[in-house]
């Protein structure tokens, strides 16, 4: 039986992750890790156990992994892209500082650790469409630093220690529950929001811009059964590409207005989301991840716009 501690409970991931992996494992053995400003409410609360743990507090990670008998650990602390680059001291200390604390403690108690990498690990010479697995990653973001370091940093537990780390880089996530907060590709979210209040959408970045997207039901499904692949068939380990679906902004707001004809989008440029996403590709290759762990989406642009679509209205009564 597994004891799980999920870091980050309460974020944009984690807050579903965490009820997903009840589910499957039991609610008594996966435990919500939070910090003391956002602690975990309704459902997240009620199903389970929950303890602070703090990636910049060594200490608070070993009391839960050591309480708890913790053997796998989710650790889904960071700053998105776009804020970590307004607090790039902060955006290091949680993304690597804090790292290699979960990873210390993940070498000590003998956890499997999985941290999510992104497309923001890639740069503007990284090659953007069909980006391959093994290629060129020199980002110049914070946030993509942290993201380099931490597959770096995850391959070295694995190859010096032994400590069982396994990554995928993550494309932007949308979903209909808890909404994510200073990322590039948040406006794949917003629209949505947006389209079901009945507001006119403002979008910040220019027709044209693609980037890699995934419904969080796939990021879920992608998170765990990686963690339940079979390590002798894993070649790569930090971090998979994966992906489920490329779009623009032009291509979502068609998409939605299928559905809700009367829908406005219009376009008001942000420079710095614009110059982040012009650095990150425009589609990855996810074979390797297909082939060494049978990972597969569910759900492409259409049957992800429809589900959105139904779930929002009903959350926001609309
Ligand atoms: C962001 O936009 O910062 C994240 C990501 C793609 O890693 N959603």
């Amino acid at each position: 039986m597994k004891n799980i501690l999920v870091i980050g409970a309460t974020g944009q991931i984690g807050s579903e992750l965490t009820l997903e992996l009840r589910k499957r494992y039991g609610d008594d053995n996966v435990i919500a890790g939070y910090i003391p400003s956002a602690m975990p409410k309704g459902e997240l609360k009620a199903s389970g156990p929950s303890a602070i743990a703090d990636v910049t507090d060594r200490q608070s990670i070993e009391v839960v992994a050591r309480q708890f008998k913790v053997d796998t650990i989710y650790n889904l602390a960071a700053l998105l892209s776009v804020v970590a680059e307004s607090r790039p001291a902060m955006a290091w200390k949680i993304g690597i500082d804090g790292l290699w604390n979960v990873l210390e403690v993940a070498r000590e108690y003998g956890c499997a650790v999985f941290t999510p990498s992104s497309i923001g690990s890639f740069g503007d010479t990284t090659p953007h469409v069909n980006t391959p697995q093994d290629t060129t990653q020199r980002p110049r973001t914070m946030y993509g630093v942290t993201k380099v370091t931490t597959e770096l940093l995850s391959d070295y537990y694995f190859t010096k220690y032994g400590v069982d780390t396994r990554s995928v880089r993550f494309p932007g996530i949308i979903s209909n529950v808890t909404p994510p907060g200073g990322g590039t590709t948040d406006y794949a979210v917003d629209i949505f929001y947006s389209a079901v209040r009945g507001e006119k959408f403002i979008c910040p970045l220019k027709e044209g811009t693609y980037m890699d997207m995934m419904y969080m039901p796939d990021a879920i499904h992608a998170a765990i059964s990686l963690m339940e692949a079979d390590p002798e068939r894993l070649v790569h380990r930090n971090a998979f590409n994966i992906t489920s679906m490329s779009f623009s902004p032009e291509i979502i707001y068609a998409a939605i207005k299928k559905h809700m004809p009367d829908f406005v989008m219009e376009y008001k440029i942000d420079p710095l989301k614009q110059a982040i996403a012009d650095s990150w590709p425009d589609s990855l290759d996810d074979s390797c991840a297909r082939r060494e762990w049978d990972w597969k989406p569910l759900y492409n642009l259409e049957t992800m716009t429809v589900d959105m679509l139904e779930k929002l209205k009903a959350k926001l009564n609309k």
